[in-house]
């Protein structure tokens, strides 16, 4: 299980690598894609030297890419002495494999990406849980011989996988460590219970932010409950575990307001199983504040991210609040165009406190019916 774990948490830092990013139908979407793993990327401090694109090829089902492809990314790795290769597409075990033999460098894909990230920023006992879980119903798949990024659990790339016999045993170990893990997740989601129950019985409204990673949603909930101990920082995936503050909205009216993990558009489904516990805090509250950036990635992937896990929650009816945040990064202009857009939308700045009272009296109307004119 050691060898596991070194697999799964390596250090990234200062490792050259490049990316490699499917062109997507627009312009604009293959531009907002390929910054987004690079951001995953600079969160892991990898130090990426250049961004391949290649055209979505379904005549490679072994590679990916085709020869031609493979062959100019060989010559880059060898000449910029790359050990790492990201690729944006989900691979299959089987491509990565091939992939790791053709093109003599480390190979992972978005999803193992993300999985990286989240172990670095687990931080807590659940957090680690959670993580630790969603890492190993990745690897589990993966776990084969020869050649794999896992074969490191043998060895270096390029020597000999371990035998079949000891892969065996790796998997066997992985699959009772599943068992364990989901054994202590439904604990949490006990204890999370309990906590609802206690939080119920206070009578006081509960409402959960939901968002992209990175928009402002502890830096939001630390304003707000003028309490400013909840962790911010300009990087993917801060937040992993909730955390529920009480905000006073004006007169006698209070909410408790949660904060939790950040989404990115199709977070993979190992994270989302895992963290169910978590996304759980959503389910229960009264009400939903979506926020989103409104100075960086598009309003729609942003929100397309938010509607797949409320649709995944099953959570479709809930009153729900849009909220713009960083408009202190805007132009008039350019705030002007969004409001057109979103009439019904709040615009903030959770920096500088711009907008909050607004979104204060928008709270207190959906949660105790109290209309400000
Ligand atoms: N300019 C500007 N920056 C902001 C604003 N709100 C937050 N930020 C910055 O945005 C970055 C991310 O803020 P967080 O509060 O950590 O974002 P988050 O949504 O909690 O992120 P995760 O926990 O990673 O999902 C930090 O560098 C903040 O200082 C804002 O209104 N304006
Ligand atoms: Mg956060």
């Amino acid at each position: 299980m050691k060898r596991i774990k070194e697999v799964i948490s390596q250090d990234f830092r200062g490792k050259r690598s490049i990316i490699v990013a499917l062109k997507k139908r627009t312009k604009k979407e293959t531009e907002e894609t390929a910054r987004e793993i690079l951001l995953l990327a600079k969160t892991l401090k990898l130090k990426v030297l250049h961004t391949f694109f290649v055209r979505n090829n379904t005549v490679h089902p072994g590679t990916y890419i085709g020869s031609g492809k493979i062959e100019e990314l060989k010559r880059f790795i060898s000449e910029h002495k790359i050990s790492i290769s990201i690729f944006e597409p989900e691979l299959s075990p089987v491509q990565q494999r091939n992939l790791e033999q053709l093109l003599g460098s480390y190979v992972i894909d978005r999803t193992a990406l993300i999985l990286h990230i989240f172990a670095q920023h687990a931080k807590t006992h659940e957090g680690k849980i959670q993580v630790e879980l969603a890492q190993l119903n990745y690897l589990l798949p993966r776990l084969t011989g020869h050649g794999t990024s896992l074969s490191r659990l043998g060895g270096g790339l390029g020597t000999r996988g371990p035998g079949e016999m000891k892969l065996e045993v790796y998997r066997r170990r992985i699959k009772e460590r599943i068992h364990i893990l989901n054994q202590k997740i439904k604990e949490i989601e006990k204890h999370r219970n309990l906590l609802r129950n206690a939080r119920k019985k206070r009578n006081i409204p509960v409402v959960s932010l939901l968002g992209y990673t990175n928009v402002g949603k502890s830096t939001l909930l630390n304003r707000l409950s003028e309490k400013k101990n909840l962790y911010v920082a300009d990087k993917f995936f801060s937040t992993l575990d909730p955390a529920t503050r009480l905000v006073h909205l004006g007169d006698n009216s209070f909410c408790l307001i949660t904060d939790t993990v950040g989404l990115i558009y199709n977070l993979p489904r190992q994270l989302i199983g895992a963290f169910k516990a978590t996304l759980e805090e959503i389910v229960f509250s009264d009400a939903l504040i979506i926020l989103y950036d409104a100075s960086t990635i598009s309003i729609e992937r942003q929100k397309e991210a938010s509607l797949q896990v409320i649709k995944l929650l099953g959570i479709e009816g809930k009153p729900c609040i849009e909220v713009f945040n960083k408009i202190d990064l805007l132009s008039p202009e350019e705030i002007n165009i969004l409001k057109g857009e979103f009439p019904e939308g709040i615009f903030i700045s959770a920096l500088t406190g711009e907008g909050l009272e607004k979104l204060k009296e928008k709270l207190k109307e959906i949660l105790y019916g109290v209309k400000v004119v």
